[in-house]
């Protein structure tokens, strides 16, 4: 099959073009960096199959980050039968001489011309004839975001195919050297005196104000975080009563014929496990939802701006800040996220801080206990102090360690336009996540739940649940090591299973308790006290977010010591932290 590359700088639109091409949903954002690693999918071009492969953007074919080795790896180790250089038509003047560089790939080559329409908002004109007849490539101006262009883009990408195209810098009898991009630039592109994005400029000063900018970035962050609690508790609330219905109602009535075993597990195993997880996913939903608006519109970047010069201080740079912003929604990609950084120090240390960032599994989590052992009044206070307490531990942890991993890269930050994201963007981007989420839910919770569903019901002599099952062994013989933080036998076995993933621990709790939806809250709140339960909650913040952080650890940074550092350090932080709240709490208020 023939395969077809996209390269150009960063947030040039590769993946939004690929997305539209192909029908995939590579993950775009207004953020340079969003595309880490190849991604291939197929189109059907005229009569034949194509491959076409979305890079990482790139500065520079020569550079050092992770990013241009994946590529200059890519084009070395593949055939490739054509290449569309992706440039912004509105920075054209800047990004011209990456198609230069790319001459030395030799591969046949269609300059595509992103953006026609913030280009067109700008007052820049382009002749795409003059230019491609003085650089010897074809060019076609599109915009992948609306879709303008595409016609004539399939139309290229075929000649380019049929070998009826040459390689850029081949076409013509000069080198593309400076000179000859200076000629093509003067006769066939206008740039206006002053084309500047007005819209942008004007929201900036107000957002990147000098002391108003970052208590408006947190208050704009507050707000977001409400608005997603005051939407989705309420559709959680309704989903978990709709799924303890189905169950009387429906299940236990057609299950009742079954052995109690198997009912067992169907009943409170499975189905309780995920039918608890399910009821989140509304809230999963909305969060992601602010995420990617956060993200599309730009402001990823105001936030890397305003926060550069504090952040310094710990070591870090304002793109640290954003991997850790990235990372409340998720961890695994704020850590692959870190490949845009050149020092390599400062790559260490901010994957060593971002597994802290609260992501949506902790969300979860935390959610349950709260709703189980605080009033509604002081609820988003608890949440709130959970995330300041992310944030904290995050940056103790670079300022430990900040010697050790030293940044060597002095970084010069891009600011995108603003831009808004179409509701196909969103919805894309949405359903993205939501899938993801629910993929990784239910493989480790089916496994998960019914694992603890066999360990807290085994040897069948014990009674269910009990000290004397092997759950209640396992439990025991961890006491000594979490009892002095409040932690009880029964959130012991839930904080092991959280090691895998933290989905699982509100699921593995419906199965320790036998109980879900609001019965399993009523026990909880029963069962332990609310300085337990901040114990706890505490515990599961610190710790290994999840196995995929620690194999993403492992596999970007490529060392085996600064791993088991990456696990072994969080949970010694965990655990001196609950142990010290929870002694004290203890003494102050039971
Ligand atoms: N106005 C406008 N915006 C666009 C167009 N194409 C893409 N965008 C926006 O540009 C931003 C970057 O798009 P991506 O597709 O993630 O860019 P990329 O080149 O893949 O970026 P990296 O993966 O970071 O290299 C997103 O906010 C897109 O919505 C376009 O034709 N017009
Ligand atoms: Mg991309």
């Amino acid at each position: 099959m023939k395969r077809i590359a996209l390269v150009g700088m960063p947030n040039t639109g590769k993946s939004t073009l690929f997305n539209r091409l192909t029908g995939a949903q590579a993950k775009v954002g207004n953020w340079p960096g969003i595309t880490v690693d190849l991604l291939s999918a197929r189109l059907l071009l005229g009569d034949q199959m194509v491959q076409l492969v979305d890079l990482p953007g790139i500065y520079d074919l020569r550079g050092f980050s992770e990013d241009e080795h994946v590529v200059t790896t890519f084009f070395r180790q593949n055939r490739v039968d054509a290449a569309l250089v992706v440039l912004n038509a509105s920075q054209i003047e800047r990004q011209l001489p990456l198609l230069a560089q790319l001459s030395r790939l030799d591969v046949p080559t269609v300059l595509v011309l992103n953006m026609a329409d913030e280009a067109a908002a700008l007052g820049i004109t382009i002749d795409r004839d003059a230019l491609g007849g003085k650089l010897g490539v074809p060019v076609c101006l599109i915009s992948a975001k609306h879709g303008q262009g595409m016609e004539q883009l399939r139309g290229l990408m075929l000649r380019a195919l049929r070998g009826q195209v040459a390689a850029a810098g081949r076409g013509q009898a000069a080198p593309l050297d400076d000179d000859a991009l200076e000629a093509a630039l003067s006769c066939a592109v206008h740039v206006p005196a002053q084309a500047s994005h007005v819209l942008t400029e004007r929201i900036d000063r107000v957002l990147l104000h000098p002391w108003l900018g970052l208590p408006l970035f947190f208050g704009i962050m507050f707000l977001l975080f409400e608005a997603v609690f005051w939407l989705g508790t309420p559709l959680q609330t309704a989903l978990a009563a709709g799924f303890s219905a189905l169950r009387t109602a429906a299940l236990e009535p057609a299950l009742a014929g079954l052995p109690p075993v198997l009912s067992g597990v169907l009943l409170d195993g499975v189905y309780n496990g995920l039918g608890t997880v399910a009821s989140f996913v509304p809230l999963i939903i909305l969060f992601f939802l602010c995420m990617a608006i956060v993200e599309d519109t730009g402001y990823l970047s105001r936030a890397a701006f305003l926060m550069d010069a504090l952040m310094a201080r710990f070591g870090l740079d304002g793109r640290s800040f954003v991997m850790i912003l990235m990372g409340f929604g998720c961890n695994v990609p704020a850590l692959m996220g870190t490949r845009v950084m050149r020092s390599r120090g400062l790559r260490l240390l901010t994957m060593m801080v971002i597994p802290f960032s609260l992501c949506s599994a902790r969300l979860q989590v935390f959610l349950f206990f709260i709703a189980a052992l605080f009033p509604p009044r002081i609820a988003p206070l608890v949440l709130f102090s959970l995330y300041v307490i992310s944030i904290a531990a995050a940056m103790l942890t670079s300022l430990l360690f900040k010697r050790r991993f030293v940044n060597s890269d002095p970084f010069v930050l891009e600011m995108p336009p603003y831009r808004f994201p179409t509701l196909r963007q969103i919805g894309l981007r949405g359903w993205h996540e939501v899938g993801h989420f629910l993929r990784r839910a239910t493989r480790f919770i089916v496994a998960g739940v019914v694992l603890i569903w066999l360990l807290t019901h085994f040897p069948a002599s014990a009674a269910p649940g009990g000290a004397q099952t092997w759950a209640g062994h396992l439990g025991d013989w961890l006491s000594p090591v979490l009892g002095p933080l409040g932690i009880d036998p029964k959130l012991t076995l839930a904080l092991i299973f959280g090691f895998v993933a933290k989905e699982i621990v509100i699921g593995s709790l419906a199965v320790i308790y036998a109980q879900e939806g609001s019965a399993l809250i009523s026990t909880v709140a029963h069962q332990i006290t609310w300085v337990q339960a901040y114990s706890f909650m505490l515990f599961t913040l610190i710790y290994t977010p999840c196995l995929s952080t620690i194999a993403t650890i492992r596999s970007e940074a490529k060392n085996r010591a600064f791993s088991v550092l990456a696990v072994a350090w969080p949970l010694a932080l965990a655990w001196v932290v609950s142990f010290a709240f929870y002694q004290a709490a203890h003494r102050l208020w039971t």
